[in-house]
């Protein structure tokens, strides 16, 4: 069996809920108590998060392992005061790891509740493309989370979907329209998270690193 890695950086402003996503994401069978516990649970994150996850996911009738490595950072980019890291502060000690040399799935994440978060992600695309994290076997996939809160205006997440695409190929990175996806999740009622899940293990299972079965690159 081949095994394909890659790996998954949640972006977006603080409190989106880039590290509750990210929990989902990589435990399939979590029960109904345990997704209320992380919820509860969840912390303004002050240092980098990884995760990893394993996936068995059928490629042209062969199955593939997924394995997929999720990093994950604090949403805040102001300094708030002395004790709090920043995502530059945090990103710059990791710039290092291979693994964050370019992202395999890119999920832009905002707060349907609070509509300045989802005019944010044009930074946060920006920061993505600063790193040099876009390339042209990135999957991006602008989540609208929170929708228990509040339904997405469904034409503006589409301009921004569009404003996305037009961004990366001015960047000068061809990206087709269909690898910039548009989900609406809630972490809270546990909808939308399968559908990301497999958005994730799919991609990565068709363009990630191969390694393991002879001839596969
Ligand atoms: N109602 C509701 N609350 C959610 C949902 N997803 C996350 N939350 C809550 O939103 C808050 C922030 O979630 P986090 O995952 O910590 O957000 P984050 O993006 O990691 O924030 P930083 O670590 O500050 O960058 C927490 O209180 C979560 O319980 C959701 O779908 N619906
Ligand atoms: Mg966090």
């Amino acid at each position: 069996m081949s095994v394909k890695t890659g790996s998954v950086i949640p972006l977006g402003d603080g409190s989106v809920g880039k590290s509750v996503i990210m929990q989902l994401l990589k435990e399939k069978s979590m029960s109904d108590e345990q997704r209320i516990a992380v919820l509860n649970d969840a912390r303004k994150s002050k240092n980098i998060e990884m995760e990893f996850a394993m996936e068995k996911v059928m490629v042209e009738g062969t199955e593939v392992k997924a394995s997929i490595q999720y990093y994950n950072f604090p949403g805040q980019i102001q300094k708030e005061s002395a004790t709090t890291v920043t995502f530059d502060e945090i990103i710059n000690i990791f710039e290092f790891l291979p693994a964050l040399k370019d992202a395999h799935v890119l999920l832009l994440l905002y707060d349907t509740n609070r509509i300045y978060t989802l005019k944010s992600l044009e930074n946060w695309v920006k920061v993505a493309a600063q790193k040099g994290w876009i390339k042209p076997h990135t999957l991006v996939v602008l989540v609208s989370n929170k929708t228990d809160l509040q339904p997405p205006n469904d034409e503006f997440v589409e301009e921004v979907r569009k404003g996305i695409i037009q961004f990366i190929t001015n960047e000068g990175v061809t990206i087709a329209d269909n690898q910039v996806l548009s989900r609406y999740t809630s972490c809270k009622m546990n909808s939308g998270i399968d559908e990301v899940r497999s958005d994730i293990s799919n991609w990565i299972a068709a363009n990630g690193l191969g390694f393991g079965q002879s001839g596969s690159s």
